[in-house]
């Protein structure tokens, strides 16, 4: 029986991972674990514990006591805010995950780890449009400094000590449950809270800033279809590319204007385009497809309709 420890549960991905993962596997069976509290369904499901994954000694304590099998790490310091700490965030951002793939190489009884990675890995030497999976990544960010360094290590780690760790490069994920944090892509987030709250938004990229994003049912499904993927049907030990949908500030914002016809959106970009410019607008995600049947139930369309409604019933 699978026993899966979640690390970053009150996160935008771990707070809709984790009930993802109790249905699948039972509300016993997954333990949700942060800093900070979690959503009220996420501590109340099931087991949730204040857990610090820079702190090794109660992680594998943690870890040996509850015979955990599975372990998903999403803490991290996304892009944006990394820019304001940098030493910082590359501390926490690669200790945390030296300390899961250390741990895993001693623990035999875990068997399988996820850490994701992120569009980030790629820079302003990247080609843009329909980025491949293989190709100049000289990412210019701490963060994208960061995950790229971590592709690299549980590459490493797999062909060195047998640890098997799945990673996806995510998009922005577009979800209303928890508010994302951070991140460059997070206006398409803001975007909607402020469109319900006040009717209009300041966007701190540019109209014309395309980028690959998707919406967070599809992003948890393509998680859990990585790791239920036989090891030997995947040919990559590092990052999948996974493109979702691409689109810019104006077109979400028109798509957002056929349920709120008065809305109004304005320009002011700030630190955070730069880092947008560096990365990919359009994503070339063929071997995820082939390897673990990478699929979407969302487009842009259908995204804007559940996140309107989802933050109007909250
Ligand atoms: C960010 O904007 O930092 C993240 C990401 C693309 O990894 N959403």
């Amino acid at each position: 029986m699978e026993k899966i420890l979640v690390i970053g549960a009150a996160g935008q991905i771990g707070s809709e991972l984790v009930i993802a993962l109790r249905q699948k596997y039972g509300n016993q069976n997954v333990f949700a674990t942060d800093i900070k509290q979690a959503p009220i369904d996420v501590m109340e499901s099931g087991p949730f514990e204040i857990l610090d994954v820079m702190d090794n000694n109660r992680l594998i304590h943690f870890v040996i006591r509850h015979r955990i099998t599975q372990i998903y790490h999403l803490a991290a310091v996304l892009s944006g805010n990394a820019e304001k700490i940098p030493l910082q965030a590359w501390d926490i951002n690669m200790k945390s995950l030296m300390n899961i793939l250390d741990l895993a190489k001693e623990v035999p009884e875990v068997k399988r780890i996820f850490w994701p990675s992120s569009i980030a890995i790629f820079g302003p030497s990247t080609p843009r449009e329909n980025t491949p999976q293989y190709t100049i990544t000289e990412p210019n960010t701490v963060y994208g400094i960061s995950k790229l360094a971590g592709e690299r290590w549980i590459e490493y780690y797999h062909n060195r000590y047998g640890v098997d760790v799945r990673s996806i490069r995510y998009p922005g994920l577009i979800s209303y449950k928890t508010e994302a944090g951070g991140g460059t892509t997070d206006y398409a987030v803001e975007i909607f809270y402020e469109a319900i709250r006040k009717g209009k938004y300041e966007c701190f990229l540019s109209e014309e800033t395309s980028l690959p994003m998707m919406f967070m049912e599809d992003a948890i499904q393509a998680t859990i279809d990585l790791m239920d993927t036989d090891i030997n049907d995947l040919s990559l030990k590092s990052g999948y590319n996974v493109a979702g949908i691409s689109f810019n500030p104006k077109e979400l914002a028109e798509e957002i204007k056929k349920h709120i016809p008065d809305f109004e959106i304005s320009y002011k970009p700030d630190f955070r385009q730069a880092i947008a410019e560096s990365w990919p607008a359009s994503i070339d995600d063929s071997i995820a497809k082939k390897d673990w049947g990478l699929n979407y139930k969302y487009d842009i369309k259908g995204l804007t309709q559940v996140m309107l409604d989802g933050i109007r019933n909250k």
